[in-house]
């Protein structure tokens, strides 16, 4: 619940310096107004739900900034609602609790699963209706308006971006609806053929790792004065796997993309925004992507045509 291996390399960039033979796969953020990465050996194992623990890294790291990312995404929560409501709610209030208890700087993602079927979907701007239909939706829902709540009974410094499906290829998939958006790599270097598990019309907002980790660090460290909302969409582009295709096979002449439709995939992938409306974090603290569909593809294929390591989703 304090950062993935992804965020933690991104940090080793200016002007935040990590050990470049640094590897690890959490880091908890000290210090007093700047997040200086204290590197906490490989990783400490913590049980979200283990509030009394939570509270003992907190002290003894001295930590002042929070990134709270254990969830279970939509797919799998709808497979064990049980355990997706025990991490996402209550290992939630845990969170809250530390952080109002210890003053940190809180960031929680929230998602376009935020959003359901009776949400404006094209765009779909930060206020909106928002009745999600997966457990993981539910929960992400609540998490921002809690969050929300400690701020304004609390002040807790929290902070919360609703991220796109972010693909990145350097974490572990999390059974999420936007998963194909990844394996779809794995499989066209190895493989040349891929078969999707959405229709190949399904157009969804997506965010590569990069601009997704670099859009959670420039909030965090926003004035808290240039914050006109705690919860932001940020957007970067928005594709289905036909325009995902037809990018690729301007890499791979020979690639073939074949469709079986997963029907609980598909349901939720329905009832989510298919563009992000995101002026608010473009006005309110300068958000601005990096990467659109041909960067991604270019950016992908060349960490994969290096070592061919397995795509994964986040
Ligand atoms: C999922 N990748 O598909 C996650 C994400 C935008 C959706 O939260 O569940």
């Amino acid at each position: 619940c304090w950062t993935s291996a992804p965020l933690a390399r991104f940090l080793g960039t200016s002007p935040r310096q990590i050990p470049a033979d640094a590897n690890f796969y959490s880091s908890s953020f000290s210090g007093t107004d700047q997040p200086r990465v204290l590197i906490t050996g490989p990783f400490i194992y913590s049980d979200i739900l283990d509030y009394k623990n939570l509270r003992e890294i907190v002290v003894n790291n001295r930590i002042t900034w929070l990134f709270h990312y254990s969830a279970l995404l939509s797919a799998i929560g709808e497979a064990n609602v049980s355990l997706a409501r025990a991490v996402n709610i209550t290992g939630l209030h845990n969170v809250l609790d530390v952080a109002a208890e210890h003053n940190l700087r809180l960031f929680v993602p929230s998602t376009i699963g935020a959003f359901g079927p009776t949400s404006p979907r094209n765009p779909t701007p930060d206020i909106c209706i928002q009745r999600p239909r997966t457990i993981y939706g539910v929960s992400k829902v609540h998490a921002e308006l809690m969050g929300e709540y400690y701020h304004y009974r609390y002040g807790l410094d929290f902070r919360c971006l609703r991220y796109p499906g972010i693909i990145s290829a350097d974490s572990q998939p999390g059974g999420g609806t936007t998963d194909y958006a990844v394996q779809i790599f794995h499989d066209a270097v190895k493989n040349g053929k891929f078969e999707c598990n959405l229709k190949s019309s399904t157009r969804l907002p997506m965010m590569y790792i990069d601009d997704c980790l670099r859009a959670t660090l420039e909030v965090m460290e926003a004035p808290a004065e240039s914050l006109s909302m705690r919860t932001y969409n940020v957007n970067a582009m928005s594709f289905t796997p036909e325009d995902l295709a037809q990018e690729l096979l301007k890499h791979i002449p020979e690639f073939q993309i074949t469709y079986n439709v997963d029907s609980v995939r598909q349901a939720i992938a329905d009832s989510w925004p298919m563009n992000f409306d995101d002026s608010n974090a473009r006005k309110d603290w300068g958000w601005k992507h990096d990467f659109d569909l041909p960067e991604l593809v270019t950016t992908m294929l060349n960490f994969h045509g290096s070592d061919t390591r397995v795509a994964q989703a986040n």
